[in-house]
């Protein structure tokens, strides 16, 4: 089953969105399989955007991610990273459609509230960066077996 890296970023922490996201995740169909709340370290944060690295928002990027408290998750479903992607929207909150949370809440490129891999590879480096060998939750779901 596929598994994307999510985090509610510290904006969308102090923000009080936590809940707003992960009632998105649960309502959409999708299942939340690791959830971790912390500071991320800052060696973290500048793993999980290396290929941000020689750009000059980076310096500024890797101080707001680890400014304060961070919601990480590993979300589950079939499609579940093109899936977390949409739901997010895009990257610019004046071009994410409404519907999605960078849509309804966000305002700033640099305060856009949340993060999901862009692709199996990334996922599955993520998923290492911030979980390592914790092991994930296995539960059933109630719509694995049966579609409502
Ligand atoms: P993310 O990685 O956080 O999910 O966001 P994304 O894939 O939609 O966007 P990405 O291109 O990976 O950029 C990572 C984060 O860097 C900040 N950013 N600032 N000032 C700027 O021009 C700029 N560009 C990107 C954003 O917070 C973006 O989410
Ligand atoms: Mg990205």
């Amino acid at each position: 089953m596929e598994r994307t890296y999510v985090m509610v970023k510290p904006d969308g922490v102090a923000r009080g969105l936590m809940g707003e996201v992960l009632s998105r995740i649960e309502k959409k169909g999708l299942k939340i399989v690791g959830m971790k709340f912390a500071v991320m370290e800052e060696a973290k944060a500048k793993e999980h955007y290396a290929e941000h690295a020689e750009r000059p928002f980076f310096a500024g990027l890797v101080e707001f991610i680890t400014s304060a408290p961070s919601l990480s998750l590993v979300v589950e479903g079939g499609d579940s990273i093109k899936i977390m992607r949409a739901i997010n929207g895009a990257t610019k909150p004046a071009e994410a459609a409404p519907g999605t949370i960078r849509g309804d809440f966000a305002v700033d490129t640099g305060r856009n509230l949340v993060h999901a891999s862009d692709s199996p590879e990334a996922a599955e480096r993520e998923i290492k960066i911030h979980f390592g060998d914790a092991a994930l939750i296995s539960y059933p779901r109630c719509d694995d077996a049966c579609l409502y």
